[in-house]
Formats: C-alpha cells, structure tokens, sequence
C-alpha cells in the first residue's frame, strides 16, 4: 500500500491512497469489484487461488486511520471450491457485506451460484449466512451482482431463466431476520426477453431496490434502461 498526502478536496482526492493484496498474486485480479461504505473499503480477488482451489476466489476488507488504509480481513467462502469467483461482485454497509460467487456449484446445480455475508463485530469479520435463490437453477449465475443497505441485501442471477426467457435474468431481496437472511422477492423486468440480463448489476438505498438492465438486445438498441423496483420491493419488505 502507498498513500499520498491527504486530500485537501474532493478533486486532489482523485488519487489517495493505492490498496493493493498483501498476499497479491499475479492474475488474481484484485480490483474486478469494490465497494465502500464510511471507511471501510471492500475489494474482490474473483480469480484469487486459496485453499478452496484455483480461481476459487476472495475479497479483501481495508479500513481507513486517517491517510493510512490498513488491510482488516481477508474473506473467503466459507464452503468455497475452485472456479467459484468468490470476489466477482462486492458489496459493503457499515458493518455488514455481502460477497458473490457466482459460479460456485449449489444443490440447485452448476454454476447456480452463492453469495456470502459477512459481519464485523469490533475489528473482526466473522461469515453469517449464504444467499441462495429459493428458485436456483443451474448455471443461473446468482451473486453476479450484489448490494446491501443496512438490513436489506439485493442480488442478482443475470442468467436465470424465470419463465420467460432464457437468460432473461432476475434479481432477489433478502431481508435480515437477526443472524438470518430471509429470501422476500423475486424481482424480474416486466418486459422481459431472452438474453436480457436482468440482475447484471444491482443497487439497493434500503427500503428501495434498483436493478439494472444489460443484455443483447439493450446492446442493439444502444440504451441500457434501468428498472426502478423500489415499490414492489418495499411493498414487499414491508417497511
Ligand atoms: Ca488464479
Ligand atoms: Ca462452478
Ligand atoms: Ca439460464
């Protein structure tokens, strides 16, 4: 890590502070996903080798003390295996993040995909729950994207099939329940296609949810629309 003078504005703090692996390998991509929430700093290492096995992947946790950015945890799945992409996606709020792996290989079959939270209590950053969709499939690629806000954490699975359309996309609400995560929507586009990639990038500000839209055919028309979901997902949450 390598840290400049602190910014005396918001322009001069264009670039601060360079976080980098302490335990850094090459091809790790360190960097594919980061996330911030006050000082705390989450990045992802989707292609990182741990224990798990090649490309299993991990994500970093670094807290901020004035100008230095120290690195906190070191997060892995915690039933992580190779080819996972732990890391892909990364999410963080306070206290709380959310970690997506979206190739990790579910009971609900390959590639279905898996994401982690994590919180930290004091210094120390302990694994709560997994996400799955209730509905998983294989090769639906959930935990391509996450976001969390406070007790609301939104993931999306941007190859799910959910009826009308292949790789049409969804993307799920978790509420927290205590240490759980309850499953509390299924969201998907009102006017889903086939290779519309709903869920490809997700973002939630608590009790309102926003899912992003990016596929084939958002490509040919040179737009990429959003969904703005904060209705039903409040209507749903119920708060
Ligand atoms: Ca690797
Ligand atoms: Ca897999
Ligand atoms: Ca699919």
């Amino acid at each position: 890590m390598s840290v400049n003078e602190a910014p005396t504005s918001l322009a001069s703090a264009i670039y601060w502070a360079k976080l980098t692996a302490p335990d850094g390998a090459p091809s790790d991509i360190f960097g594919i996903s980061v996330a911030a929430s006050g000082d705390t700093a989450v990045v992802g290492a989707w292609s990182d080798d741990t224990l798990a096995g090649l490309n299993a992947g991990s994500a970093y946790v670094f807290v901020r003390f004035g100008t230095d950015w120290i690195e906190q945890a070191h997060l892995t799945a915690p039933h992580g295996a190779s080819e996972d992409r732990f890391g892909a996606a990364v999410a963080v709020s306070g206290d709380t993040a959310v970690v997506g792996a979206y190739q990790h290989d579910t009971p609900a079959g390959l590639d279905a995909g898996s994401a982690y939270v994590f919180v930290r209590s004091g210094a120390v950053w302990t694994y709560q729950a997994s996400l799955n969709a209730s509905d998983g499939a294989a090769f639906d690629n959930f935990g391509g994207s996450v976001a969390v806000s406070d007790g609301t954490a939104l993931v999306g699975a941007p190859l799910d099939d959910p009826g009308v359309g292949f790789d049409a996309g969804s993307a799920y609400v978790f509420g927290r329940s205590g240490t759980s995560w309850i499953e509390q929507a299924k969201l998907t586009a009102p006017d889903a296609n086939s290779y519309d990639y709903f869920g490809d990038s997700v973002a939630v500000d608590e009790d309102t949810a926003v899912v992003v839209v990016v596929g084939q055919a958002i490509h040919e028309l040179g737009i990429a629309p959003a969904f703005c979901a904060g209705e039903r997902a409040a209507q749903v949450v119920g708060s």
